[in-house]
């Protein structure tokens, strides 16, 4: 090996190791609801070098990257054997997405990934592309991966656009390897597909998104659910619309479940996703709701307004204006780790608690779906802060 090859080679790898070291730290003082922290978790340049480069001076003496990482984003997220595991979506310069486990000691810092990507057996019909995985430690034993599988739509071969999505699903039970079942069946297209962790009726049930199009929800009104016999032959013979889309709310185009929810003492807590569209294009923003202990697909909270919306440099990447989540891991005292991608381009962590957003959920006034009523509750909240405000000579 010559000394250039050699030198450039150890600074390749001491830059990423200096990256990968880099602690991360809050952004301070926070909303007293979520904190967000100053660093990506992961960027394309944490893709491991020997994914990138061909490391042979014989074959690539000027050490040029051979294969280039564009993005790393939408990950599934769970607490393993006390790390902390990210099924990353990594979109390389080609436009594909796949798979790859980083792990992490604190879930705050110090993601790595594992020595190679996920190698994903292919349902029957091979899929063009995969991405967002939702990660679900089932109480039958497995842990499920739930995600997109997008095909091009041969019935129209003209349209190099048209595209199916359906839902993919795999299970594993050491994040090594990895047993596709067959995708689910459903009567529309699927994107947004979240297994619920427990059977419910004896079933296995699922949180949908029913859409007409690849693109368009159209008549599919919201965030569904159904309940499948068979996990290895998962068919949606009916769905219900349980968290639907409205005009003039943040969820108007489109919305989607994130992760599983989460079982709290006071329902089941959810994260979602709502898009509304604009001069600018489509905004993606996070919302929260509720729903009951005896029946996850009853609402019982649906605060108004998102939670985490894109700011600052997160409004900017490849599709600008967007905050995606499919993961997040509550820890045993409550500490909630919420992951969530900007702008299709990096991978962020919001930290919270079980409490925070429980309070938050129980205690944002519900969106009024009108300018007038949002006027109302703020009048409301103002009654109450007078008094407080006079007594500290602040009014
Ligand atoms: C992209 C996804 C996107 C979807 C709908 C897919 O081709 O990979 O990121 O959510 O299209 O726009
Ligand atoms: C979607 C999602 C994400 C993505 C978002 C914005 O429909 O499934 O993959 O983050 O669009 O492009």
């Amino acid at each position: 090996m010559t000394d250039a090859f050699r030198s450039r080679l150890l600074d390749l790898f001491h830059r990423q190791e200096k990256l990968l070291a880099t602690p991360n730290l809050p952004i301070l003082p926070d909303n007293g609801i979520f904190r967000r922290y100053r660093n990506p978790v992961l960027t394309a340049k944490h893709v491991p070098l020997e994914w990138r480069y061909d490391l042979s001076e014989e074959t690539n003496p000027h050490l040029r990257e051979r294969i280039a990482a564009n993005a790393t984003m939408n990950a599934g997220a769970i607490r393993w054997n006390g790390k902390y595991l990210l099924c990353v979506r990594v979109e390389g310069a080609d436009r594909k997405s796949f798979f790859a486990i980083a792990e992490s000691p604190n879930g705050i810092d110090g993601f790595r990934f594992w020595e190679r990507p996920v190698s994903l057996p292919e349902d029957a019909i091979p899929a063009t592309n995969v991405y967002d995985m939702r990660l679900t430690a089932h109480e039958d034993g497995w842990i499920y991966g739930i995600f997109c599988a997008e095909r091009h739509d041969d019935a129209h071969p003209e349209d190099l656009s048209a595209a199916t999505a359906s839902a993919g699903i795999c299970r594993t039970r050491d994040f090594l390897s990895w047993e596709r079942l067959p995708d689910l069946v459903s009567p529309s297209q699927q994107r947004n597909v979240v297994l619920h962790p427990e059977f419910v009726d004896g079933k296995y049930a699922f949180y949908t998104r029913p859409q007409d199009g690849f693109i368009d929800t159209g008549s599919g009104g919201g965030i569904g659910w159904a309940l499948v016999e068979d996990i290895e032959h998962a068919r949606v013979t009916s769905q219900k619309i349980i968290q639907r889309r409205r005009y003039h709310t943040i969820a108007e185009v489109k919305n989607g479940e994130g992760p599983a929810p989460i079982r709290t003492r006071r329902g089941w807590l959810h994260l979602a996703h709502g898009v509304r569209g604009c001069a600018d294009g489509l905004r993606y923003v996070l919302y929260l709701y509720l729903t009951a202990l005896d029946d996850p697909s009853r609402v019982i909270a649906e605060p108004g307004g998102y939670l985490i919306a894109p700011q600052g440099e997160e409004r900017i990447g490849d599709v600008s204006n967007v905050v995606f989540s499919n993961g997040w891991i509550a820890d045993p005292d409550g500490r909630v780790l919420l992951y969530y991608a900007s702008s299709d381009t990096r991978l962020h962590v919001a930290e919270t608690s079980i409490d925070s957003l429980l309070d938050y959920c129980c205690n944002t006034p519900p969106d009024g779906g009108a300018s007038r009523f949002s006027v109302n509750a703020i009048n409301r909240l103002i009654d109450g802060n007078l008094p407080v405000l006079r007594e500290l000579g602040l009014r």
